[in-house]
């Protein structure tokens, strides 16, 4: 049954956008060689004039970083460290509502799940790492771990404020400085969270932040001046950075693409493993590394679960992002929206059977209805590449050992689910997949303590957790952090 909902829209004045951002470099907004507009999806209206970071501004913003980590970071003791951590988890806290609306105008992700997952989360890494800033010596790698030195880190669209904080919350604990670059589509919550850096006086030149494309990128992670290169983002692009770093000496972690396996056996309750999928594939409009993007469902359940499934599609509800209501935002860019239009063609030309769920699309901005193919065999482009839109394959299995080699037929390992009453099974499938999450009986959880990253095409490397902080330190030596 549809209900049908009172519009509910959170309002936008509680965000102040300024006309233009400069970059952040030192401590303070400057000037740099161009600009360029970052635009709301959902609306296609210009949201500000960014600054376009060229050489120079990266020459600048690397040089700060450095004078920041010899004269002040990495000597400073970790236990005054974790006081600028806390002090940033708590700014995050009480800007919490216009970075929530100010990343749901600049991505298009629903406001309920701006406001309750990207914004949390992030404040929950600040508040962890926090805590591990003069503990670093327990953490399992000697004694005295010592800071790698300046990190470059690039950041995608999907969960702009969230991806910044994984990247910068560790770093900054281990007692490196940062530049980061956000995506170009999504540059807003990184120029208020320098705002934050400035409120939290963190000193100058520890977090800097240059917007731009993917150039800005290339220039960042090619910088001489950078010790260690952390990046996420695509396999394509994950895979140039790879080769530019080689020799370099740089170190490097990468967190790529993925096609999850969402396995479902026939004892699993159905109605909980339908909740399960629909949050797997359809949160954050798909645009997620970890969705459940492939279904994988024991053969004799299969009706049964796609009627349900079908049944619950139809009362999401898909519009304006600002809406409390709203279960489906808008696609991040016009470039994306196109790549998921390719692709779903391409589903339908190979034999797949595409529904859509029925909904009425906004005239204006960018928009995917939440679709379903069935008839999906393994060599289909939609079950081996990455979507990253609200689009689910599904393929079907007989028994368990069908369901690992069909889950484990991708280029990708970065996570996969399993539903069923059987712990046992759980264990036996946790073990045999290849992903660096497996989520039992649910899906798309997250939580600071816990390492996150791939295998295979997905990347290496891990986020979060004491795992995490190995990638931000070197463990060889002795000298006191
Ligand atoms: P990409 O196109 O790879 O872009 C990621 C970032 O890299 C952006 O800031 C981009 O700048 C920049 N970039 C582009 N070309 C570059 C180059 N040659 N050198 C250096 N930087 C460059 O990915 P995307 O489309 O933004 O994000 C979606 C992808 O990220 C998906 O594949 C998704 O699976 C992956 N992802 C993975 C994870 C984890 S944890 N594994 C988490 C989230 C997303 P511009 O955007 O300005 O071009």
């Amino acid at each position: 049954m549809r209900f049908e909902y009172a519009p509910a829209p959170e309002s936008r004045s509680v965000v102040t956008l300024r006309d233009s951002y400069g970059l952040f470099i030192g401590g303070e907004f400057v000037a740099g060689s161009s600009v360029f507009k970052t635009i709301s999806p959902a609306t296609e209206e210009v949201l500000a004039e960014v600054t376009h970071a060229g050489p120079e501004d990266v020459d600048r913003a690397v040089a700060a970083a450095r004078q920041a980590y010899e004269r002040v970071w990495s000597v400073m003791p970790g236990r005054e460290r974790g006081k600028y951590l806390f002090r940033i988890a708590r700014l995050l806290q009480e800007r919490a509502r216009e970075l929530a609306v100010l990343e749901t105008m600049d991505n298009g992700k629903p406001i309920r799940e701006s406001r309750d997952v990207d914004i949390p989360l992030a404040a929950a890494h600040f508040f962890y790492h926090a805590g591990w800033a003069d503990k670093l010596g327990y953490a399992g790698f000697g004694p005295s771990p010592r800071p790698l030195g300046v990190v470059g880190q690039v950041i995608p669209w999907n969960f702009p404020l969230l991806m910044l904080a994984w990247k910068i919350a560790p770093a900054l604990a281990c007692g490196n400085t940062v530049v980061l670059k956000p995506a170009e589509t999504t540059p807003l919550t990184a120029l208020v969270f320098a705002e934050i850096c400035q409120q939290a006086d963190l000193p100058s030149g520890v977090v800097n932040i240059v917007t731009g494309d993917g150039s800005t990128g290339q220039l960042l992670v090619a910088h001489p001046g950078i010790d260690k290169v952390a990046f996420t983002g695509s396999t394509a692009v994950g895979k140039e950075i790879a080769r530019a770093c080689a020799v370099s000496g740089k170190r490097l972690t990468l967190e790529l693409g993925g096609k999850a396996a969402n396995v479902v056996f026939d004892d699993s309750p159905v109605d909980q493993a339908v909740e399960g999928i629909v949050n797997g594939i359809f949160f954050n409009q798909g645009h997620v590394c970890c969705a459940g993007s492939r279904l994988l469902v024991q053969e004799s359940i299969a009706d049964e679960l796609l009627s349900a499934l079908k049944r619950r599609m139809m009362t999401l509800r898909l519009g304006d992002p600002m809406d409390k209501n709203t279960d489906i935002g808008a696609i991040n860019s016009r470039p994306q929206l196109d790549k998921i239009q390719e692709l779903t063609a391409s589903g339908e030309a190979e034999g797949a059977e595409r529904w859509s769920a029925p909904c009425p699309l906004p005239d204006r901005g960018f928009w995917f209805p939440p679709t379903v193919f069935t008839g999906v065999s393994a060599a289909h482009r939609i079950a081996q590449e990455e979507i990253f839109g609200p689009v689910l394959s599904v393929l079907t299995f007989r028994t368990p050992a069908e369901a690992i080699e069909k889950a484990n037929n991708t280029p990708y390992g970065l996570s996969a689910g399993v539903w069923t009453e059987k712990g046992s099974l759980i264990l036996w499938m946790a073990s045999r997949l290849r992903a660096g999450v497996v989520w039992a009986n649910t899906f798309n959880r997250f939580d600071p303590s816990s390492p996150f990253g791939g295998y295979k095409e997905s990347g290496f490397g891990r986020e979060g957790g004491r795992h995490g902080l190995e990638a931000y330190l070197d463990v060889t030596g002795s000298a006191d952090v």
